[in-house]
């Protein structure tokens, strides 16, 4: 079969960078030592062919070969496939992977994401709603500090889980909010010290730098 593509925006401004979910696909690749291309799709203009492969607009999505996948987990979960280094074979598991690889997704990235949003936008203010979303944060990362104190991976190896729990929990360390989560700390210090993530971080900069020369 082809080579996986995977597809990104063809420029994204300095605050995201190093964290557009490409990164994800890259480094699972990385680990799996598969070979892949990237391609790019206008960050202006989201035009009806973005629309057909990722249905909000958004990025990264996959192709192979016929197939085209879009969401970050998804498309972890097919690359899982084609590679044990990703996901053990071992039934219960990968179930554990599973499991995880949602947890990292629907419980931890739900609080994360619309949390950094606020800090993106240097929106401080405690506002009743804020409050709970700072809350509803701090109770994921109390809990995921408990298991991670006691885990160097979410399941018997490094996997796709660890993928997105550390990536997830790597935007909340960016502002500085994992300082009273020791475990958690050094769980995204461990996850990004592998050479692969730390390869596909160095190609998602350059990527982007390599696009400002092009707009310039
Ligand atoms: N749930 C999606 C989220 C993808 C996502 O948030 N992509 C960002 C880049 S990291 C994006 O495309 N942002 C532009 C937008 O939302 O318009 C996934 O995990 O693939």
């Amino acid at each position: 079969m082809s080579d996986f593509v995977i597809t990104t925006f063809d420029w994204v401004p300095e605050l995201p960078r190093g964290f557009v979910r490409d990164i994800r696909l890259r480094w699972a690749l990385e680990e799996a030592g598969l070979p892949y291309k990237i391609e790019s799709t206008p960050f202006h203009h989201r035009n009806d062919e973005h629309l057909a492969h990722q249905p909000f607009g958004q990025v990264p999505w996959l192709t192979h070969g016929d197939i085209s996948i879009f969401e970050s987990g998804a498309i972890l979960l097919y690359l899982a496939e084609q590679s044990p280094v990703l996901m053990p074979r071992d039934a219960t598991e990968r179930l554990k992977v599973i499991e995880w690889l949602f947890a990292g997704l629907n419980s931890v990235e739900l609080a994360s994401v619309p949390w950094s949003i606020f800090m993106f936008s240097d929106d401080t203010e405690l506002t009743p709603g804020r409050k709970h979303l700072n809350d509803f944060l701090a109770s994921r990362l109390r809990h995921m500090e408990k298991i991670l104190a006691q885990r160097e991976w979410l399941a018997s190896t490094f996997s796709i889980a660890d993928i997105v729990m550390s990536d997830a929990l790597r935007l909340v360390d960016r502002f500085d909010q994992l300082e009273g989560h020791p475990a958690c700390r050094e769980y995204v210090s461990r996850a990004t010290a592998r050479p692969a993530f730390i390869k596909a971080h160095e190609d998602q900069m350059a990527f982007y730098a390599a696009a400002d020369e092009v707009a310039r």
